[in-house]
């Protein structure tokens, strides 16, 4: 049995022979499309630098196949372990370089030693029944009016705050189920203020550095209300907590039709946005793949963090990116290489968009103008900047395709068979 080292030695060595397939085709479109953007005033080298410097943080419970309450259709070679996890982190970052970095769930990933991103808590699940009933978060964690139940819940993320110390995390992600289902059953401000009151106790006792991320949903599992239903109750949630707690924004947390581009640029204006949980959906919060659905909206949002960026907001706190999916039919792996890829490619599009241009027209408000100068950075073909930027990484041209040649899945399947998939 090799080394975990000698796997991703052999690994790399492998991305390594099929990454340089479509070099030449490459060069020649790559230097086309430099060409073209140079002549237009665009900063090559430095936009490359931007696109290599970009990491999209890979969520440990995404890679085996998530499943709806209707069934699961388990992947074959699904990792069944932490460190088979982070085996799957490594192969996926051999072929982008762009994910290295997992995001971890506890108790589903408690672990060894690994690079870690934002670490999750998990107050949606009792896991072993506590003894005292009054503890359970059946009727809600941090905002329940059981003393116990909130006890426990701080205790929980006091647990996964020490936990990602250990790990190297730098910060915590706290999504809450905390709700109602039915009129009556919540006293909303109570809710609230019991929440503060929980998670002020976890704020305080952040290790220096560490930054805390409040993740808002409108609904699931509550179905009449969510304690932290939308961008202003998290943002006033940030705020009460103190300046380590920020707003976390997870694509599909938004009601039908919101304009999630705006609740970004307000974050960034309030110095409170965190990071992103990235996906894209239909309906609900479908966890599908980010960019599949909704492209230009993706692109929107992009536009803001660059714009955001470009303005300063975000020099104190680089946004954690991440991918927050569930897979039901695709294989784990390559779906997360598909939004990998949609991620920086929007960001790639975002960052071609002539902003003195857009901002000129905006202040002449020449609406068309203004559509044109962003449409061009949607139109622009930008695939040849994230091939250049992963050729000069050593990662492969073509993740996709790469992974399928080098075989990872079979050869995943017969070292791990159809072992059921840890988490989930
Ligand atoms: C909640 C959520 C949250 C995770 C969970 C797996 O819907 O987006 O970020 O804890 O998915
Ligand atoms: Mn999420």
């Amino acid at each position: 049995m090799s080394s975990p080292e000698a796997a991703r030695r052999a690994l790399a060595a492998r991305v390594a022979e099929v990454a340089s397939r479509g070099a030449a085709a490459h060069q020649e479109e790559f230097g086309q499309l430099a060409a073209r953007l140079a002549r237009r005033g665009v900063d090559v080298e430095a936009l490359l630098a931007r696109l290599a410097s970009l990491r999209i943080a890979v969520p440990s419970w995404a890679l085996g196949t998530g499943g709806t309450r209707f069934g699961r259709f388990p992947e074959a070679g699904e990792p069944a372990t932490l460190f088979q996890k982070i085996d799957d982190v490594a192969a996926l970052d051999a072929l982008t370089g762009a994910n290295g970095e997992v995001s971890l769930h506890i108790p589903w990933d408690e672990p060894g030693d690994v690079a870690c991103g934002p670490i999750n808590s998990n107050t949606f699940q009792d896991g072993a029944r506590p003894n005292d009933p009054r503890a359970s978060w059946k009727f809600g964690s941090v905002s329940n009016a059981f003393e116990e139940a909130r006890a426990r819940a701080v205790d929980h993320n006091l647990h996964v705050v020490d936990l990602g110390a250990r790990l190297g995390s730098r910060a915590l992600t706290v999504w809450l189920p905390d709700g109602s289902n039915h009129p009556g059953q919540h006293d909303f401000r109570g809710a609230l203020d019991r929440t503060i009151d929980s998670l002020r106790r976890v704020h305080e006792a952040l290790p220096p550095g560490w930054s805390m991320y409040t993740e808002h949903k409108p609904f699931e599992p509550a179905f009449y209300s969510s304690v932290n239903p939308d961008w202003g109750a998290s943002l006033l949630v940030a705020r009460e907590l103190g300046e380590n707690c920020r707003c976390l924004v997870d694509l599909g947390h938004h009601l039908p039709n919101a304009n999630i581009e705006q609740v970004v640029a307000m974050l960034l204006r309030e110095r409170r946005l965190g990071g992103f949980h990235f996906n894209d959906s239909s309906y609900g919060d479908d966890d599908l793949t980010a960019g599949s659905i909704r492209p230009y909206r993706l692109f929107l949002v992009c536009c803001e963090l660059a714009a955001g960026e470009a303005d300063g907001l975000v020099d104190d706190h680089p946004l954690d990116l991440m991918i927050d999916a569930s897979h039901n039919i695709k294989d784990p792996m390559e779906d997360i290489l598909q939004s990998t890829e949609a991620i920086l490619l929007a960001h790639a599009q975002a960052f071609l968009v002539d902003r003195a241009a857009l901002r000129a027209a905006q202040s002449a408000n020449d609406a068309a103008l203004a559509q044109e100068i962003l449409q061009d950075g949607f139109r622009t073909d930008a695939r040849p900047l994230l091939r250049e930027a992963r050729r000069r990484k050593g990662a492969a041209l073509e993740p996709l395709r790469a992974f399928r040649e080098i075989g990872y899945r079979a050869e995943a399947a017969a070292r791990r068979g159809h072992a059921r998939a840890a988490g989930l």
